[in-house]
């Protein structure tokens, strides 16, 4: 049957890499995983520095959680609706990111915190770039699961050219070294219902601190 095996690495940079259906079969896991965090530290609307709501919900795992509120944008320990520290990272995203690292040729970028979006038709995230991470040459493993969306995968400049690449049900993308400062966003998702999902999640397992 089409579309059930992983389809060969697309080099995306000279350090990216999207990985077609690479986390097709751990995606019932991996969606069993979301929900054992997420029943610890739901997900929340975040706001920009001056007061915005971010269209996506979030939510974190690992020893640091990526929040964002009227103080800026920050990597913390503890989460901050609870007080208690983030949920573990599971091990299972562990070893994904470990495993989706090599399939790249990149190291094993050892993750300490997974930013879980969640999006819903008609939500998507402007152009930006990923720069509160201590080490801004370390990979970064993205997952998605769930309805497609367009991602939108630019260059070091915010105005340069972007491509836009169709992310499916468990796709994974590697990013790291000249590659990690890169502008990238998601299209809006489209409003029409796409069964099975009601909607998409993308984590991100990174080294924070
Ligand atoms: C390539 N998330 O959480 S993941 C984010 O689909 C974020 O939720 C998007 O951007 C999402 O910060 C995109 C794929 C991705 C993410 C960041 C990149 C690819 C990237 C940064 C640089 C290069
Ligand atoms: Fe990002």
């Amino acid at each position: 049957m089409p579309g059930l095996l992983p389809a060969a690495p697309v080099a995306l940079g000279p350090e990216a890499w999207w990985l077609p259906g690479f986390a097709l079969g751990r995606a019932p896991a991996l969606l069993d995983a979301i929900a054992g965090v997420l029943a610890q530290a739901p997900l929340r609307q975040m706001q920009t520095p001056g007061g915005r709501r971010i269209g996506v919900a979030m939510s974190n795992c690992g020893a640091l959680g990526w929040t964002s509120g009227r103080d800026g944008y920050r990597y913390t320990a503890c989460d901050p609706l609870s007080g208690k520290p983030w949920p573990a990272l599971p091990a299972l995203l562990r070893a994904l990111a470990a495993d989706a690292a090599a399939a790249a040729g990149l190291p094993d970028p050892a993750p300490d915190a997974c930013l879980i979006n969640h999006y819903l038709p008609g939500t998507g995230m402007g152009l930006h770039q990923d720069r509160d991470e201590r080490d801004l040459r370390a990979a970064i493993v993205s997952v998605s699961l769930g309805l497609p969306a367009v991602f939108l995968w630019g260059g070091l400049r915010r105005h340069d050219p972007v491509q836009a690449v169709p992310l499916a049900h468990g796709d994974v993308v590697v990013w790291g070294g000249a590659d990690r400062l890169r502008f990238h966003g998601v299209r809006r998702l489209a409003r029409a219902a796409q069964a099975p999902w009601p909607c998409r999640w993308n984590l991100t397992l990174r080294r924070a601190g």
